[in-house]
Formats: structure tokens, sequence, C-alpha cells
């Protein structure tokens, strides 16, 4: 049963990425499919079946020959009839076909729309749709598992399984709502608590994975700081594995703030070095000095950088929230150098100590190797398990009244319904797929 009743205009797009590439592919979705593949193809090809096929404009001009895939409804990616024309990946080829398909009356799709419908459709549910989305952007094969997980339907599948518990507790609580007069039933009470308790520790659960997978999209803000010359453009390149930052014997080498992405373990980080931090009259090193403490303003991590035989104490204050990591580096110069409990001895060097840097940077941005899988959150999807998880809490605290009690449960419910778009504004759904790139 489609989810809204309007009738769907037919909507075109080359789904494709733009540039030059062996095949190119137009999709088609929306009720006169049929029309517009006789249109451009002299006929309609039997249903899923690959079709050798000459495209044609609307003047019968051959555009090109490839693949037609015709998808009747609802077996299609949207729900809908839906039409593959796979063509030669050239822009002047794609354009001309996708022309022919707004000639024969489609319009143009706008970005995410095919999924959209596909949502709409009940073909899957929101956080699946995101996770197409998800998918595609995925930075690391770490972070495409965990899309395609989502996709697959497991987080939906754990949110779900928190829902169904939750009803049958609001409907024993309802129950109790009904019967306001009767005794209130110690066993029933007991039974309530010992429910509650259950679902939040499972609650809980989902919460831990998901902020862990949401560490896979976000990308954490490690920033390397210190005085001048303790090596903390050679420890970025170290872990970037490549020659990126200039290295200098000169004390203020590095001036302006150099971004460069890593991963560590499939966990994707923006590694951040800066300018070295000193009492400086250049006018070009201040600046960059500047730019140090802009970018400490926005580090989830800050890895501060000593030199191990004389360890200067860093006079700048640092950010709170974020997680400090103290290295002492150059420790091929002082093999006997031992770093205060806590911090960690490296040579940027050699390499020594850059394993267990890693490993604390890990920890540091919240990532945790349990071996269980993680799902692959958005901020939203946290911000509504945060929200249920709050809710909740506040139940707990509402034994007394069944009333409250109850309230905090439907609403804790809601809050979950959220994730998978049971109930969603038009407004978050066009915020969701505006993000989608066309064709998808
Ligand atoms: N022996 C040894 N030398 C190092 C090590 N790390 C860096 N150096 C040397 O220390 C000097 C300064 O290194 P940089 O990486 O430019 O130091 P920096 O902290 O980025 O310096 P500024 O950009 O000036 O703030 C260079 O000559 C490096 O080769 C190390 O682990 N061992
Ligand atoms: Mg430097």
């Amino acid at each position: 049963m489609p989810r809204d009743e309007v009738a769907r205009d037919t909507i075109a797009a080359i789904a494709t990425p733009a540039g030059r590439g062996g095949i190119g592919v137009v999709r088609v979705s929306g009720s006169t499919v049929a029309r517009i593949a006789r249109a451009l193809l002299g006929r309609l090809p039997g249903p899923r079946h690959a079709e050798v096929a000459r495209f044609a404009d609307a003047h019968g001009e051959p555009i090109d020959e490839g693949l037609a895939l015709y998808f009747p409804a609802p077996a299609s990616y949207t729900g809908e009839d839906v039409l593959e024309l796979h063509g030669h990946g050239g822009p002047v080829i794609m354009g001309a076909l996708l022309a022919a398909c707004l000639d024969a009356g489609a319009r143009l799709a706008e970005p995410g729309e095919f999924t959209r419908r596909a949502f709409l459709e009940g073909k899957l549910d929101l956080a699946q749709a995101e996770a197409v989305a998800d998918l595609i952007d995925a930075a690391s094969r770490e972070a495409a598992r965990s899309a395609l997980r989502s996709l697959s339907g497991e987080f939906s599948a754990a949110i779900e399984a928190l829902q169904r518990n939750l009803v049958e507790l609001r409907a024993l609580t309802e129950a109790q709502l009904d019967f306001p007069e009767e005794e209130l039933d110690d066993v029933h009470r007991h039974d309530t608590a010992e429910r509650l308790q259950a679902v939040r520790a499972a609650l809980d659960q989902v919460l831990a994975r998901s902020r862990q997978g949401s560490l896979l999209r976000s990308g954490v803000h490690a920033v390397l700081v210190g005085p001048p010359n303790v090596g903390k453009s050679s420890m970025l390149n170290r872990l970037a594995g490549e020659e990126r930052a200039i290295v200098t014997p000169l004390p203020g080498t590095t001036r302006d703030a150099l971004r460069e992405p890593i991963h560590i373990d499939g966990v994707p980080l923006v590694l951040v070095d800066t300018a070295g931090l000193r009492a400086s009259g250049d006018e070009i090193e201040r600046l960059g000095m500047a730019r140090t403490h802009q970018e400490l303003g926005r580090a989830d991590i800050v890895i501060v950088v000593h030199e191990a035989a004389s360890p200067e104490r860093l006079a700048q204050p640092l950010p709170p929230e974020a997680a400090r990591i103290d290295v002492y580096n150059k420790i091929d110069l002082h093999p006997d150098f031992r770093a205060p409990a806590g911090a960690l001895a490296v040579s940027a060097k050699t390499g020594q100590g850059l394993a267990e840097l890693r490993r604390a940077m890990l920890r540091a941005a919240g990532w945790s190797a349990t071996g269980e899988s993680v799902f692959l959150a958005r901020e939203r999807h946290l911000r509504a398990l945060a929200s249920a998880s709050a809710h909740l809490a506040r139940a707990a605290d509402q034994q007394a009244s069944w009333e409250l009690f109850a309230e905090e449960l439907r609403l804790a419910h809601n809050a979950l319904a959220a994730i998978t778009g049971e109930f969603t504004s038009d407004d978050l759904l066009g915020e969701i797929f505006s993000r989608f790139c066309i064709g998808k």
C-alpha cells in the first residue's frame, strides 16, 4: 500500500557520475514509463530482462545502442514502473538520452527522488534510505560495511525490537490505567520495573553501537600541537604514510595549519598539523599560531607533542572537551628517556611507539574494538536514541504515577519511531533527501 496516494509524475535522471565511462545509465521511474519506453525503443522490453536495444530521439534519430531494462511496479527500486537505459558513458550521449526521456514526458528528478519514492512506497524505511546515501558516501571499507548492514535492515530491526518491547510494556501500563481504583499490585509493579530495566539496557546497547558507528561517518579531528621543532609535522607525515608536511631543522617551519585525512583501522580521522607555539616577533608565524588556536577550538583530540630531552610545558590552555594525548618525540635520540605515566614515548623518525599512538587515538575517539558490529548512525539517530533513553530514565523515576509513567513510555516510543520514519514531516524528508546525489 503506497504511503501517500498522490499520483506521481515520471522522473528521469542520469544515474552514473558525470564524465566519460564504459557505460552510463539513465533511469526513469513513474506511471508513464511504458509510454516513454515505446517512444525511445519502439517497444516495451520484457519485465526484468536485459534487452539489447537502439535508443532513438523523438524524431526517430538514433542516439545510442545499449541495454534496456524494464522493472514493472511494484518489483522495482522505487516500487513504481522503472526503466533503465544502459548506454555508452559519454556526456553527449547521456545528455541526449536524458533529453529524449524528457521530450517523451518525464521531468528531471531531484536529488534522492528515486530513493524518496522507494521510501514513500514502503520499499525502504527511513534509516535504510539514509543508508543508501551513506553507502555511496562511505569513506572506508568499515563505513561501507556498516552502511550495508543498515541498508539490509539490521539497524532498523534493532530499533523495531526496542519498539516491540516498549509496546508490550505500554500495554501492561495502559491496562493498569484502565483500573485506577484497583489496588496497585506489587507483582505487576515489579514486573513493569523489570521490563523497563530490560528495555533500557537494550536501548543503551544500541546507543553505544550507534555512537561507535557514528565515528565512521564524522571524521574525528585530531590536532597536533606543541612548541616549534618538536616533530609535529614529522608525526603527521608518519601517521599519513606520506611526506605531506614540510619538515626542516628550523623552528617555526610550519606556518599554516595542514589537514590530512587518515584512517586507523577503518576509522576516518582528520589529522591537523599546526604552527609551533612560542613567543615570536615574526608576523607570519604569529598568524600561523592564531590558526593553531582556531584549530584547537575544533579539536576532538589534542595530541600534545613534546621533545623527549627537553620537555617544555605548553602554556597554551587546551579545550576542556577534547581528549588529550601527550607524546614525547625523538626517543631515538634519548633511548633512556622514560615518558611520564599516561604519556607515550615515540619517534617519528624510526616509527617507534606509533602503533601505541594510533591505538591511543582510536581510544580517545571513543572507538573500542569490541568485535561487535556497529551501526553507522547519523546525528539524527543519535539524538532520537538519546531522547528515548532520557524518557525511559524519567519513566523509571515515575513509578508512583502510572499516568506519568505511561506518558514517558509513549514519548520514548515516538522518539524511536522517528528513526525508521513512521511519522516524519515533509521538511525532514526534504532535508534528508536533498543531500543525496541526482539519480539515486
Ligand atoms: N632524531 C629525530 N629527529 C626528529 C624526529 N622527529 C622530528 N625530527 C627532526 O626534528 C626537526 C623538526 O621536525 P618537524 O617535524 O619540522 O617539527 P615541527 O614540530 O613540525 O616544527 P615546527 O613546524 O617548526 O613547529 C627536523 O629536523 C626533523 O627531522 C625524531 O623522532 N627523531
Ligand atoms: Mg611543523
